[in-house]
């Protein structure tokens, strides 16, 4: 895929074959192993925003296990204190490694999680394209606007399991297929567009191919290059 493969732009095989992306020219910073180190990265990365006084605004992705780790909570202090543009995204997809959250979180309502911080939350239907989309501009506007930090807590489902070794016990076949029939969100986007005269079945189709094409293509070209050199070891290690 052409636009990965700027200088910057980097792939590393995880445990398990799992990928980590990473493109400064994409301002993309990627995925980590550890789980939640990527939340005081983000709060970082919107306090040099804020330093510079651009109006970037930072997007903090984590799902229902991350938002339980204790740096979580490091972060939401600071960015609430320093009043940074940072707007964290809660991916609620009920599962966690072979965990439901209901097993492992005592508060479920994960929008609620900044609040002894007066950072304000809101749930979405995050199986709703829609709704994402008109809460992610909201939240940016809040953001720039210099009101400080923002969390919105996506209510999605996690299709897949951990790994390709996650024999999926934690729940039924039946409960994955019932989520994939009546709440997919493309499906559903798709049958809008077509209820509304915006794009025929063909149309749909023929995107679904496009799609398909350049997923193989990523996949292929993360697969087939190079193991970095062992020269790299050190490359950006600071401390
Ligand atoms: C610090 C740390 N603890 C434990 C793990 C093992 N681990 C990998 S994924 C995961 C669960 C993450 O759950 P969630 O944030 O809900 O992500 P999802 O499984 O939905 O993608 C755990 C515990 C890890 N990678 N890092
Ligand atoms: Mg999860």
């Amino acid at each position: 895929m052409a636009e990965l493969t700027g200088r910057h732009t980097g792939y590393s095989k995880g445990k398990g074959g799992s990928m980590h992306m990473f493109s400064e020219e994409k301002k993309f910073y990627g995925g980590h192993g550890i789980v939640g180190a990527q939340i005081p990265l983000g709060t970082g990365l919107a306090f040099s925003n804020k330093y510079r006084g651009n109006d970037a605004v930072t997007l903090t992705y984590f799902g229902d296990g991350a938002a339980n780790q204790g740096q979580v909570y490091e972060s939401f202090n600071m960015a609430e204190l320093w009043k940074l543009p940072v707007v964290y995204i809660i991916e609620n997809n009920q599962y966690a490694m072979g965990t439901s959250v209901e097993r492992s979180s005592a508060q479920v309502e994960f929008f609620k999680r900044g609040s002894s911080f007066n950072i304000p939350g809101h749930q979405v239907d995050g199986m709703d394209v829609e709704a994402v989309h008109a809460a992610g501009r909201e939240a940016i506007e809040w953001c720039r606007s210099g009101k400080g930090p923002i969390i919105l807590e996506m209510k999605t489902y996690r299709y897949r399991g951990h790994s390709m070794s996650d024999p999926a016990k934690y729940r039924t076949r039946e409960e994955v297929q019932g989520v994939r029939e009546k709440r997919d969100p493309i499906d559903h986007l798709g049958q809008k567009l077509v209820a509304q005269g915006l794009a025929t079945e063909d149309d749909l189709k023929a995107i679904d191919k496009d799609i398909r094409a350049v997923v193989n293509t990523s996949a292929e070209f993360a697969t087939e290059s190079p193991e970095p050199d062992a020269s790299e070891l050190y490359t950006d290690v600071l401390a």
